[in-house]
């Protein structure tokens, strides 16, 4: 009997490797391979794990016609066309609970190094340029600031509880009344321009969808207070880029911290390169030994249970 075929569209821990190779053939793509490689090794796929690098079309869920399941590495599913699953009857799951950790305590490492400037000051040393540390490396204190939270899901949630160890002041904004986060954490809900006129650092953790692509952009960034700081470990698209560049370079953003892009990875010409007032990291939120673990053998348990006729958990519909 055929043995069930499962492609992985990027690198994952080998620990859900070794899982599904108990019962399945497993392609691996190498790092960097496109939707024409998906397209060409994947169509005979029983089971897909994908990341979000390369997107998961409606022509390749039209082709792939043994597909039953597409197992989310993480937890956006914004790179899945979920309309195009369910026509086609594929399952698609994701493994919210396995990175929330991870990308709060990340969210919290961007804000401190941005803060403190610890990027800018490592460069410094390095340069032989100790007397920095008289000037520009002079940094400024978390502690009785305002924080904005925009989205007060798990990550953002988790980024408050740690937050909350800071003596800041935490406001967020969400579609979503969370009271009892606000009862657990002292958070206050506000509106979205309150958020962003009175916090000193602006965190985003929602999900990119229609209402917010681009929901940071020129309005918004005047809006906010001089000075200010923003950090996004989202999506690349909720901030409008040609915006954000000019906040940080007109001093209107004291500085910013992205993990992601509007497009990964970003151009070689793309100006946020050359800003000195900018913390880039390459949508590193949920890796770490542990998440990616944990993500892993999830996507694999959950491919195993839809081959065998089961739902998976964390099913998401369009
Ligand atoms: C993935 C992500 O978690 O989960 C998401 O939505 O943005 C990514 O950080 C990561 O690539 C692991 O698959």
């Amino acid at each position: 009997m055929r043995r069930y075929r499962v492609i992985v569209t990027e690198p994952i821990h080998p620990d859900g490797i070794d899982l599904l190779r108990r019962e399945c053939e497993v392609v691996e793509l190498p790092p960097g391979a496109d939707e024409g490689d998906l397209l060409s090794q994947g169509l005979e796929a029983d089971a897909l794990i994908t990341r979000g690098w390369i997107r998961v079309t409606r022509e390749f869920l039209e082709a792939a016609h043994r597909l039953k399941v597409v197992a989310v590495h993480g937890v956006g599913t914004d790179h899945v066309d979920l309309e195009a699953a369910a026509e086609h009857e594929v399952l698609v799951f994701n493994t919210p609970t396995a990175l929330t950790e991870s990308v709060a305590e990340m969210t919290v490492a961007l804000i401190l190094s941005l803060l403190r400037r610890v990027v800018a000051a490592d460069g410094a040393v390095r340069r032989g340029e100790w007397e920095r540390k008289y000037s520009d490396l002079v940094g400024v204190e978390l502690m009785g600031k305002t924080v904005g939270i925009l989205g007060l899901g798990r990550i953002g949630s988790a980024v408050a509880r740690r937050l909350k160890g800071f003596d800041v002041n935490l406001l967020y904004y969400d579609k979503v009344e969370r009271r009892e986060v606000e009862e657990e954490l002292g958070i206050r809900r506000v509106g979205l321009e309150e958020l962003l006129s009175t916090s000193d650092i602006i965190t985003l953790h929602v999900p990119l969808t229609p209402e917010t692509h681009h929901m940071i952009s020129s309005r918004e960034f005047d809006l906010m207070k001089e000075g200010a700081y923003l950090v996004n470990l989202a999506r690349g698209r909720v901030i409008d880029e040609e915006a954000l560049t000019e906040a940080l370079r007109s001093g209107k953003l004291a500085g910013a911290a992205l993990d992601v892009f509007e497009e990964e990875p970003p151009r070689r010409d793309n100006p946020l390169l050359s800003l000195e007032n900018v913390i880039l990291t390459p949508h590193i939120g949920a890796s770490t030994r542990e998440a990616m673990r944990r993500m892993a053998i999830q996507s694999a348990e959950g491919v195993l249970t839809a081959l065998r006729g089961g739902i998976p958990p964390n099913v998401v519909k369009p």
